[in-house]
């Protein structure tokens, strides 16, 4: 009596979870949004500021129609102060960060090579790099380029919005086969791909089907794994098997051959890795200048970062601090840069940047200077987690500007004290 009665209470409270649990589900679903962003905060602050630095980042249109093509181009150092918890970048790839497959990527170009597979890439060096993009999906939709690392992940750098108009039912990618014909790979072969799916997945849910029927998988290999396969498996069903393993095996042979003897002129998919990009000669560490890191702190309450620095001026210019770029984010000097900036908002501290001593440093001379890099975006783009890592460090490149309009960016970068109360 009681056993009936617990039982039959413990059937009531599992429908009940379990109606409660497709309730729910049902209702996240409902709410989930459009996502905006994709996560490209969430790395780590050293990772994002220590592996890459991207800059002259340009995309060349933001407000493009279906079909038309754009292209993001730019430069590429891999910073000497690549954390020893990254693997070199020995094997990586350069691709777009975007939500979906809203464009096509049309070709990718590191160093003046077409790289549309992974390649090698050496730290210390800068290299300029070729996107080009056709616009795909209509929407407002934040892209980067993003360069995924073995064993690193994808590391991506500064996004902008790109706002694509028009139908999606007009996009077509056009592409010229070796044997002459034009074939539209966003659909082609699409019919052949369907059938098959479906030629398939009725196989298997017939299997499937089949098997549940007679005491289902579970039950069935316990009974094997217990040394009863004679007992369990009958005649009939060894000659089920053998006919369904026989038809699986001609159905694909026979369809291979008709395949290969329609398409006799095909070539394997193309890997193997690109050696030898060439690095551009003047990036980031070109310049006649010598730095030295004294020392630093990070204020977390005030989202300020003071870097010491002792400065020699080795060129026949003065020279003149303009920009810090750390993690895509670039920290101004207003006194450097008069005019406006095109660059995301997000991304732009343009007054971000001030130094303990505004003036040039003069061809041959040595400077004491306070690099002071203070802003809110240190916050929202979470680059404050500095503060909280085991070797508590910043990186990033700054820029000094000669008269002439000569720039030479500079690698800078070294421990950090944070400080958490206000001072
Ligand atoms: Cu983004």
């Amino acid at each position: 009596m009681t056993t009936t009665m617990f039982s039959s209470l413990a059937r009531q409270a599992g429908r009940l979870w379990a109606l409660g649990l497709a309730a729910g589900l049902a209702l996240t679903m409902a709410a989930i949004g459009p996502a905006d962003a994709h996560g490209e905060k969430s790395q780590a602050a050293f990772l994002r500021m220590r592996t890459l630095n991207w800059y002259d980042l340009k995309w060349s249109k933001t407000n493009v129609t279906v079909n038309e093509e754009y292209e993001i181009t730019g430069k590429l150092y891999l910073m000497n102060s690549w954390p020893a918890a990254i693997e070199l970048p020995n094997q990586c790839f350069l691709n777009t960060g975007q939500p979906g497959a809203m464009a096509a990527r049309l070709g990718v170009w590191v160093g003046g090579t077409f790289t549309p597979r992974s390649m090698r890439l050496e730290v210390g060096k800068t290299y300029a790099f070729r996107v080009l993009l056709k616009a795909r999906r209509p929407g407002h939709w934040h892209t980067h380029v993003q360069l995924s690392v073995k064993t690193g992940g994808p590391i991506p750098g500064p996004g902008q919005y790109i706002d694509i108009k028009g139908n999606f039912s007009d996009y077509r990618d056009d592409v010229k086969l070796l044997n002459g014909t034009t074939v539209d790979i966003e659909t082609y072969g699409e019919g052949k791909i369907i059938l098959w799916h479906l030629v398939w997945i009725i196989a298997g849910i017939a299997w499937i089907l089949y098997w549940f029927n007679k005491r289902g998988f579970i039950g069935r290999f316990a009974w094997v794994a217990s040394g009863k396969a004679e007992e369990v498996i009958t005649p009939q069903e060894r000659v089920v098997g053998a006919i369904t393993l026989v038809a699986v095996l001609l159905v694909v042979i026979i369809f291979y051959a008709i395949t290969v003897s329609s398409y006799p002129n095909t070539i394997p998919l193309q890997a193997g890795d690109f050696r030898n990009i060439q690095a551009i000669e003047n990036g980031v560490n070109s310049g006649p200048i010598t730095i030295k890191y004294v020392n630093g702190t990070y204020k977390v309450p005030g989202r300020e970062l003071v870097a010491n620095f002792k400065i020699t001026n080795d060129g026949k210019e003065p020279l003149r601090i303009g920009e810090f770029n750390t993690a895509g984010l670039r920290f101004l000097n207003p006194d450097v840069y008069t005019a406006k900036v095109e660059y995301p908002d997000y991304l732009l501290a343009d007054r971000g940047l001030s130094l303990s001593d505004n003036s040039p440093i003069a061809p041959g001379e040595t400077k004491d200077i306070a690099v002071t890099i203070q802003d809110a975006r240190w916050d929202t783009e979470r680059l404050s987690g500095l503060a909280y890592d085991v070797d508590s460090s910043f990186a990033g490149v700054l820029f000094f500007f000669s008269p002439s309009g000569a720039r030479y960016p500079m690698e800078v970068g070294g421990a950090v004290i944070p400080t958490f109360m206000p001072v």
